[in-house]
């Protein structure tokens, strides 16, 4: 005969084998927040989550949209022309606003060519993410027009008109990046709303917003795209800026219902060398482990040294700082910045041929960690493995190769 207390141990573990296994799956793996996310769009949040930690995904934004010398001309990439390999990540700009007027973004990229280079990047393999830098809405001006904004957006407010039309364009355009041919299907992509917000240079920033009507912008903005537009091809990264401890990083978290990627952007500076080289390091740690405790991917949203002027950057600083991170980290992928063209002379964060670091950069590439679209396993593919246990990141090149 069992005693009472074996009863209960019985009983409890019966209810934990038996009437809950789907939720021991999902938190072993991790689910993308929308239930109704299309199955490839599943895939690929599990399969980031998956290799997170073992293999670090390099992105770039902009990359076959304009490069340093040259501008819309098929095929061209700064850091296919470097290395040989496309990134793994392509980063995309939505700003300045959805209207009927204008056919291109803040950045003199045309909407259309950005839908068909978004196609070209998922039909290799690559992953698609994008930034929004929104105009403020509230005055008409761009998205460094710090004049408070928020309150007015929201629903009940006097601009809240204007931010619906936005949220339609935004939706109608997620909802049209979708393949080509008879059997259409949509492409899975990552979106970085309302960015860089512990910062206080865009109109959603720390001091321009309370936390409480950031969280209501955010989950307004998710609500509206996933239950009115039917958006369902997306996972929602929260990408703060600088930050102290956690409780500065969660402020405005809107909640684990709402976001899929926790990231950070975080820039190298002539001035801030020293720091960032152990502040880096412990900053992605909490990323990582504020993800993992939630069940979501880690990223380094946002990165680079403008100019690169130092030759041997990418591995003397960015690997050797991601690897110094540790298998904490668990960073999905890394993004470099853009590569402005003509504009903004000097602004542009990764090699062209003969640029000082770009032997380095080459080097970076052969580190068998960091995967460019080359070396990419089908993301779009629901994985086999349940569940994979991060390796330690500072395994050498070849020795992860191997695995
Ligand atoms: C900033 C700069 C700007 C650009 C903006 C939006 O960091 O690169 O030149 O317009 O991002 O992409």
């Amino acid at each position: 005969m069992f005693s009472t207390k074996a009863h209960v141990l019985f009983s409890l573990l019966f209810c934990a084998v038996f009437l809950f296994p789907a939720r021991s799956f999902s938190q072993k793996t991790g689910q993308p927040t929308d239930v109704a996310a299309t199955k490839r769009t599943r895939a690929l949040f599990q399969n980031l989550h998956a290799m997170q930690g073992r293999r670090i995904l390099f992105g770039h934004q902009d990359d076959l949209a304009y490069g340093v010398y040259w501008s819309g001309e098929s095929r061209r990439s700064d850091v296919q022309e470097t290395c040989g390999a496309y990134p793994a990540v392509f980063g995309w700009e939505l700003g300045r606003k959805f209207d009927d007027r204008s056919a291109y973004n803040i950045d003199s990229v045309k909407y259309a060519d950005m839908r068909r280079l978004v196609r070209w990047a998922y039909n290799m393999g690559s992953v698609n993410t994008f930034s929004w830098h929104l105009d403020n809405l509230t005055t008409g001006s761009n998205a460094w027009d710090t004049t408070a904004s928020v309150r007015y957006i929201l629903p009940g407010g006097k601009d809240h008109a204007k931010f619906l039309t936005q949220l339609d364009g935004l939706g109608d355009f997620l909802n049209s990046l979708e393949t080509e041919g008879l059997f259409k299907h949509s492409i899975p992509v990552i979106l970085r709303p309302w960015h860089e917000h512990t910062g206080g240079w865009f109109w959603w920033g720390a001091t321009h917003c309370t936390p409480d009507e950031f969280k209501q912008l955010w989950r307004f903005t998710i609500d509206y795209l996933r239950n009115t537009k039917k958006v369902h091809n997306v996972l929602f990264a929260y990408s703060p800026d600088f930050f102290q401890d956690e409780a500065q990083y969660l402020r405005n978290y809107p909640g684990d219902d709402y976001v899929d990627i926790l990231g950070l952007d975080y820039y190298y500076r002539l001035n801030n060398l020293d720091k960032i080289a152990t502040d880096l390091p412990e900053k992605l740690a909490m990323v990582g482990k504020m993800a993992a405790h939630r069940n979501k991917i880690a990223a380094f949203t946002e990165t680079g040294f403008e100019a690169i002027p130092n030759e041997n950057w990418w591995t003397g600083m960015l690997l050797a700082q991601l690897k110094a991170a540790t298998m904490d980290a668990n960073i999905a992928y890394v993004m470099l910045w853009r590569n402005a063209y003509k504009t903004k002379p000097n602004h542009y964060f990764v090699p062209y041929p003969g640029q000082v670091s770009a032997k380095n950069f080459v080097e970076f590439k052969r580190d068998g960690q960091i995967l460019f679209q080359d070396k990419l396993p089908n993301l779009y593919k629901k994985p086999k493995v349940k569940a994979v246990k991060p390796t330690n990141l500072s395994l050498t090149g070849t020795e992860q190769t191997k695995r």
